[in-house]
């Protein structure tokens, strides 16, 4: 079959005119996540991707540092927020999107596949009726395929699952917000065993995006700074990746790659901060409601991850 969704991508990176997109990267150092304001230089009509809310699980203190430096720019280079765009639900760390919207207006968006996480962790954190798993908390759901615009720059969704079942990558005028399939070339791929993410489904999607044309910039949501490198970096290329991911260049078979990155798997440890991301992102960002004393709380399920 044809992969529609990807002949349309890569006919929109061709064609984009080279000066309209602004792209500015704001790292989360604590969590290693780069989150990115993209503005249409023309039309100042503006998108956040992949926010960061810190939290301080000792204290159960949420923060709006990280997220304070992204209004401050908005407002100094006069943007209007359309939309707070989410690759996947972090597992990492909480969505500042609510903050965002709050502040900033727009609308949140996420892949549709969100209900299926929504109905894994719904379950594991036994949630009550008042959290729907419909997809309804978000404002937005993209399908594979979808287009929208950010003032003049087209934007195509492409579905990248494998990490999570509902990644999606931005692509936004030449540009791709991998969210979390590839890392930089010396470092690699994300991880596929979290609930309802697949090593084969993972290699897949990020093959996918390495059909792109080869000079399409690439944005990744992570940098771990590997060893031998002493500075961090977000932005490279489909020639780079194809050349030189140590996980996934061309020519590493996808039985090659299924048996290194679950092997890999199985030494990495559970992201600190991934029950209250859980629990957090699957509402789109927004706290569980408070109880009757006012108070809101976190759960933590036992002996379950
Ligand atoms: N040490 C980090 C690990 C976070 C993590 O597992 N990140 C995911 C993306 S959400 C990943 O793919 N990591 C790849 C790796 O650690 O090699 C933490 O505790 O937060
Ligand atoms: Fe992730």
């Amino acid at each position: 079959m044809p992969d529609t969704a990807l002949t349309n991508a890569s006919a929109q990176i061709a064609g984009a005119a080279k000066d309209g997109l602004v792209i500015k990267a704001f790292f989360d150092a604590p969590t290693f996540t780069v989150s990115y304001v993209v503005h249409d230089a023309e039309t100042r009509r503006a998108a956040v991707i992949d926010s960061v809310l810190p939290y301080d699980p000792a204290a159960g203190r949420t923060s709006p540092d990280a997220a304070n430096p992204i209004i401050a720019y908005v407002g100094e280079q006069g943007l209007t927020v359309d939309w707070h765009l989410e690759t996947h639900a972090h597992a990492d760390h909480l969505s500042a999107a609510p903050y965002l919207q709050q502040k900033l207006g727009g609308r949140i968006a996420i892949g549709a596949h969100i209900r299926e996480v929504q109905q894994t962790f719904g379950t594991l954190f036994n949630a009550g009726s008042d959290f729907a798993r419909d997809g309804s908390d978000f404002d937005r759901l993209w399908l594979d395929g979808d287009t929208f615009a950010i003032g003049n720059i087209p934007v195509t969704v492409l579905h990248v699952p494998g990490h999570t079942p509902a990644c999606v990558a931005y692509v936004i005028g030449d540009a791709v917000f991998v969210g979390d399939t590839m890392f930089m070339p010396d470092y690699g791929t994300a991880r596929a065993d979290f609930p309802g993410g697949d090593a084969r489904t993972l290699f897949r999607s990020l093959r996918r995006l390495l059909e792109l044309p080869a000079e399409t910039r690439l944005f990744m949501c992570h940098d771990y700074l590997p060893e031998g490198r002493d500075h961090y970096v977000w932005e490279t290329s489909v020639a780079d990746q194809r050349l030189a991911n140590v996980h996934a260049h061309d020519g590493i078979s996808e039985d090659a790659f299924v048996a290194m990155r679950e092997s890999r798997d199985r030494t990495l440890a559970v992201p600190r901060l991934i029950l209250p991301s859980v629990q957090v992102n699957m509402r789109a960002g927004h706290l569980p409601p408070a109880e009757d004393n006012g108070i809101v709380y976190l759960k933590i399920p036992m002996n379950q991850l």
